[in-house]
């Protein structure tokens, strides 16, 4: 072996072992897609609710010490928020369709603040690889656990009022799922991909893909009490498509 290839091959196993860690620019760690300009469009919709939405339980937030004194009356779970027929918290993905892509990985993290005892947002998207920085804007103790089914998980405690510990999940997965040990109901969702067309609903049930390749895609949608539905949409060049994915009360 040659000197010059000794030293990479050593520089290699440094790196494997407690060096500093090695982060993909690239969801996948490949050469980023190139999306036409040109071609590109825009996939629109909403997500429905038929029928009476269920019931959401109240949080037992207000005889926690250092959160419940941040509320002025009950807390509902927020789990099943429908407005005139139009779901929040839904996250809406191309599911199918795009066939292997790779963007590259954004600088920015995305935020999940932990305040009164809840995760802000509720439900989130990001993309591999991405920063995911948790914050802690209580005066008390937070467990961060969360459990990827195809990727690292974690499990750590902040305690300290303004702290903050980042992750990064590797693989694609909708949806991972990250909880307090301390506070059963905190929980956050965290949905996963390699590509960056996704969104989560606000409380007018829409959404908007922007910057889709032309094709046919399998739009998917997973919100935490109402399950996983989807739909094929048609993309044609440079245009735009509209769907509605619709979730229909339980009998
Ligand atoms: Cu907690």
């Amino acid at each position: 072996m040659k000197r010059h290839a000794m030293l990479l091959a050593l520089a290699a196993a440094l790196a494997g072992c407690g060096g500093p860690e090695e982060v993909p620019t690239t969801t996948t760690g490949g050469p980023a897609t190139a999306v036409d300009d040109a071609t590109a469009g825009t996939i629109t919709g909403a997500v429905r609710f038929t029928g009476t939405p269920p019931a959401m339980a109240a949080l037992p937030l207000a005889s926690v010490s250092g959160c419940g004194d941040q509320y002025t009356g009950p807390v509902s779970a927020g789990d099943a928020l429908v407005h005139d027929g139009l779901v929040e918290n839904a996250f809406v993905y191309v599911k199918d369709g795009l066939g292997a892509v790779s963007f590259p990985v954004p600088a920015e993290p995305v935020v999940i603040d932990q305040r009164g005892c809840l995760y802000h947002p509720h439900v989130v998207g990001v993309l591999t690889h991405q920063l995911v920085k948790f914050l802690n804007s209580d005066a008390l103790l937070h467990n961060v656990h969360g459990k990827p089914a195809n990727s690292s998980g974690w499990n750590f405690g902040m305690g300290v009022k303004g702290s903050e510990r980042t992750v990064r999940i590797a693989k694609p997965e909708v949806m991972v799922s990250t909880r307090c040990d301390v506070h059963p109901w905190m929980q956050a969702y965290v949905g996963v991909l390699d590509h960056p067309y996704f969104q989560v609903t606000g409380a007018d049930g829409r959404f908007a893909l922007a910057h889709v390749p032309p094709g046919s895609y399998v739009v998917g949608v997973w919100h935490e009490r109402f399950g996983a539905q989807e739909a094929k949409v048609t993309l044609p060049p440079h245009g735009s498509a509209d769907v509605t994915l619709t979730y229909t009360a339980a009998p």
